[in-house]
């Protein structure tokens, strides 16, 4: 009933003859005839709860198609069972099933003359032919009120969420625990793939396992450089469940023990994540967590000296302090409205991640460079305040080292 009911909830914004046009995409080809994973369109998926490769749904007041694979004995020796047409319609609840082959001659006999059209083409050539058979008719865009929509999560969703963030809090500490001088950052990083794997989920993202220095490049996945003693490890990982991501950032040192310098940076963007944490509530403006976060890390580095009274913190900061989360790790829905920050509401699902890196080429006392720091936390707006999906992991300096001297 769910889909159906968000089906209902989007017409109910549209005009009265509108007609969804709706696509998720083929297998990819990785190399040769090996595919990646299947992964559904996040859109098709949140409307329809289909998740085999390369449907077509079409949706209005008074009738449900889809357009999907019809069944394929021999194929489904090699790639496993399709739901196929006959079975379709009860399934998900369709109107009418309709051959994807057929999609060419076909789609235009669903759509009236006086059919208002929503399709939004995503840059695939699945999606280009769609738009090639639109050619004749006008198309809206789906996405303002879909996304608004997406953008407050239902009970489902939030429970969803939860389970993901909950597997990445175990694989997080499970990391802590494991880390040793010496090894690879790729070794520390098949901790978070066995326990997704284990778990039934996988990556929502390419996780980020930096060492040391890796820490300051912001988007580093090579993951592949030793772990040296002395050094701090950054990790960046989550997991995405049932097409829900979570998306956790956590730094602990090699060794077991931060340095007092580590110390010092560490504690800065701890207490800007806490206090930036401690603003979400509904009505609250959705900039009010950088705001805070970045005010409380500018005075940390005055105050150690790393910055002057008013040199910018881009320097050591260069990133906002969050995103919205959902089925996308940067989740769809707008930040503004009519060119203002929107404010919280309940249902939404934003991450808090402050950071500060310290590059060694940034002319700065030795003893803090080449420190990166990110601490990444999942935040729940609820009725009152807000709930922090990964708040069962640690991340006080001595929780951290207590954790880790443990054997
Ligand atoms: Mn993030």
């Amino acid at each position: 009933m769910i889909h159906q009911n968000r089906q209902k909830e989007l017409l109910s914004q549209l005009d009265d003859n509108a007609l969804v046009i709706i696509s998720t995409n083929p297998e990819q080809f990785r190399n040769g005839d090996v595919t990646y994973a299947f992964r559904p369109q996040s859109d098709f998926f949140y409307l329809t709860g289909f998740e085999e490769p390369e449907a077509v749904a079409v949706i209005s007041r008074k009738h449900y198609s889809m357009f999907l694979r019809d069944k394929d004995p021999a194929r489904e020796i090699w790639d496993g069972e399709r739901l196929g047409l006959i079975d379709a319609p009860e399934v998900l609840k369709l109107n009418q099933a309709l051959n994807i082959n057929n999609l060419e001659d076909q789609l235009s006999q669903l759509i009236s003359t006086d059919s208002t059209i929503y399709f939004d083409a995503k840059p695939c050539e699945f999606d280009a032919k769609i738009t090639g058979l639109l050619a004749d008719y006008s198309i809206k865009s789906l996405q303002e009120p879909l996304h608004k929509m997406r953008l407050i999560k239902d009970e489902s969703e939030i429970k969803t969420m939860q389970k993901a963030a909950d597997i990445s809090i175990i694989a997080h500490q499970q990391a802590m625990q494991y880390v040793a001088p010496g090894m690879l950052e790729c070794d520390l990083q098949s901790v978070f793939d066995a326990h997704f794997v284990k778990n039934n989920a996988e990556h929502a993202y390419t996780p980020i396992v930096a060492g040391g220095k890796n820490a300051c490049i912001l988007h580093y996945i090579k993951n592949n450089q030793p772990l040296n003693d002395g050094d701090l490890v950054l990790i960046d990982a989550g997991c995405e469940f049932n097409n829900y991501a979570s998306d956790v950032s956590r730094v602990f040192p090699i060794n077991g023990r931060f340095s007092d310098a580590q110390k010092s940076i560490y504690q800065i963007v701890l207490d800007a994540q806490l206090a930036a944490i401690e603003c979400i509530k509904p009505g609250v403006s959705v900039h009010e967590p950088h705001k805070i976060a970045s005010s409380i890390i500018q005075q940390g580095l005055e105050l150690l000296g790393l910055l002057k009274a008013g040199e910018p913190l881009s320097k050591f900061y260069m990133h906002g302090t969050g995103h919205w989360l959902g089925m996308d790790v940067h989740d769809v829905g707008k930040y503004q409205h009519k060119q203002q920050h929107r404010n919280f509401e309940k249902g939404m699902v934003i991450t808090v991640e402050p950071g500060i890196y310290i590059r060694k080429d940034d002319k700065i006392n030795s003893i803090y460079a080449d420190i990166g720091i990110r601490i990444e936390d999942d935040i729940l707006v609820t009725e009152s305040g807000n709930t922090v999906l990964t708040g069962n992991l640690i991340k006080t300096i001595n929780d951290i080292e207590a954790l880790m001297s443990k054997n």
